[in-house]
């Protein structure tokens, strides 16, 4: 079968130049997704070509994405990342990849194995704000979890990756080897510090003397990355066919634009991922704020209220005036001024380039994907900003419209009667309270009373319960296209 590995690819795409077979899986990677290939594996396989070191992944699927790893060994762990601006596309194939596990196709023993091999020396992690298994209005860890329970009672079968990476450093310890950093890249406010509370605490409650050799030995540098990778489509893979002259299932299309912003703390050395752009700091939190309130906190309002308004991607919402108008000034007037910045930070020339990525028309970033998993976005990404507001007594409507849109989108039913189809941990939770009350603004103080997403000086605060009533019933009178342009 023809594949990347095997085809006489266009000299347009761009090749891995340096020697793959050099490279040692010093850095295992846990979450195979889009992301994950468009972002910290192109990073690092810039790194490769600029620098002379062995810095390979070993990647790994824990939780789906079988086809993904198969595919990816039948061409020689090699892909193609189409980076598509709004007139021209880049077309890199990647070569930073030198191995690959799943433990539906390997076992869960190898997959410990991997990660229990001495020149391992970073776990990364793209698992999705949910992967944490951490409750998201605290990010602390959720003992109900069901992933969280199971792995407690049976440790040396983990299934979440906290049970893989506990039982790993296990190993670790009791060999007497060198322990790795754990680095999140998720979308995750203090990714970092989540990470390592989860794993301390999944650690406690297992072998406390684990836990402490855990929290003096392993560092869990807190990271913010940005680049908009879509989920892969039919028609994403046709384009990326046609680009390269052969099939390749593990292609991906993203946005030209890329930022990965890197807490210097790594305990078993590290890749010098600065040479390919990344920037290493002392001080992530600031950056990570920033992004996730302006550029993630924008996506969901985009997401919620575009969906609900009829857009299927985040650029159909950016031709319209009222929804490019009202995501500006959820950036500048709900999001930046609750930020504290560096400064020389430019917040309004920030706030100018993401209306510009949003307006990509190259990208099809649907609004149902960014949509989902909201009980563990929204925290994040309004939580800090609406307390901001209500300690200022400044206006936060637009925040109050984006969680009115999430109460209205979770609801199951969109303006026209159609059913949605509501992907999220919390979904029968939450279908369960809109069910009981219909599209009724009752359903907004009940909503607000889910403590796992609203803490109680959020979901009870009278402020907050009547801004978010009053554009829920806005919603329901008028909705989403007129309300957001009534904003
Ligand atoms: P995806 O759906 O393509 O991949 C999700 C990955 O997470 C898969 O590899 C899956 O195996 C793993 N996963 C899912 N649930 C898990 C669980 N409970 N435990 C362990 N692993 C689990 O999604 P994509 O686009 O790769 O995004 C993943 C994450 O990356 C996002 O949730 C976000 O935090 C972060 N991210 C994504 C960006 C994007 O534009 N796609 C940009 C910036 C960050
Ligand atoms: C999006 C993000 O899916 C979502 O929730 O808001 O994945 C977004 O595309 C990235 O964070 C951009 O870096």
């Amino acid at each position: 079968m023809k594949t990347v590995a095997n085809s006489t690819l266009p000299t347009t795409v761009l090749r891995p130049d340096y020697d793959r077979s050099a490279l040692k899986s010093r850095i295992v990677h846990l979450g195979f997704g889009a992301f994950h290939r468009a972002h910290q594996a192109l990073y690092t396989n810039e790194m490769l070509s600029k620098t002379n070191t062995d810095w390979g992944i070993c990647e790994i699927n824990l939780f789906g994405g079988e086809y993904l790893i198969e595919s990816l060994r039948a061409q020689e762990h090699l892909y193609t990342v189409a980076e598509k601006g709004a007139e021209s596309t880049d077309v890199k194939l990647i070569g930073s990849v030198t191995e690959s596990l799943h433990p539906n196709l390997d076992g869960i023993e190898t997959v410990l194995e991997k990660l229990a091999e001495p020149q391992v020396a970073i776990v990364s992690m793209t698992i999705t704000e949910k992967g944490y298994c951490a409750d998201p209005a605290t990010g602390r860890l959720d003992k109900n979890n069901a992933l969280v329970i199971a792995d407690l009672a049976n440790p040396t079968q983990p299934k979440s990756a906290l049970g893989y990476i506990v039982q790993a450093l296990k190993i670790r310890r009791e060999r007497k080897l060198p322990p790795f950093t754990v680095m999140s890249c998720d979308n995750v406010q203090e990714n970092g510090h989540v990470a390592k509370s989860a794993v301390i605490e999944f650690a406690q409650l297992l072998d406390p003397e684990l836990r402490d050799w855990i929290e003096t030995n392993v560092t869990f540098p807190c990271t913010m990355v940005d680049r908009i990778v879509p989920a892969a489509t039919e028609e994403t893979l046709t384009e990326i066919a046609e680009l390269i002259g052969c099939e390749d299932p593990c292609g991906i299309a993203c946005e030209p634009f890329r930022q990965w912003v890197i807490e210097d703390n790594f305990v078993a050395g590290r890749p010098d991922w600065n040479v390919a752009g990344a920037e290493f700091v002392e001080d992530v939190v600031p950056y990570e704020e920033m992004k996730l309130r302006m550029l993630n906190g924008s996506h969901s309002f985009l997401a919620y209220l575009g969906y609900l308004g009829g857009y299927a991607h985040i650029s159909d919402t950016m031709t319209d005036h009222g929804y490019c108008k009202a995501a500006f000034d959820m950036m500048m007037k709900a999001q930046a001024p609750s930020l504290n910045m560096p400064e020389g930070t430019d917040l309004e020339s920030y706030a100018t380039l993401l209306i510009d990525r949003f307006t990509n028309p190259s990208l099809k970033h649907k609004t149902w994907q960014i949509a989902m998993d909201g009980s563990q976005k929204t925290p994040q990404r309004m939580g800090g900003s609406l307390r901001f507001h209500l300690g200022q007594g400044t206006n936060f409507s637009w925040l109050a419209t984006a969680i009115a849109g999430w109460m209205r989108y979770v609801s199951g039913v969109d303006e026209q009667g159609n059913e949605i189809d509501v992907r999220d941990p919390m979904a029968d939770n939450l279908r369960q309270i809109c069910d009981e009350h219909g599209l009724n603004v009752s359903v907004v103080p009940a909503l607000l009373a889910v403590e796992a997403v609203f803490p109680a000086d959020l979901g009870q605060n009278p402020q907050v319960i009547d801004a978010v009533s009053s554009a829920y019933q806005s919603l329901i009178e008028h909705g989403a296209v007129a309300t957001v342009a009534a904003l």
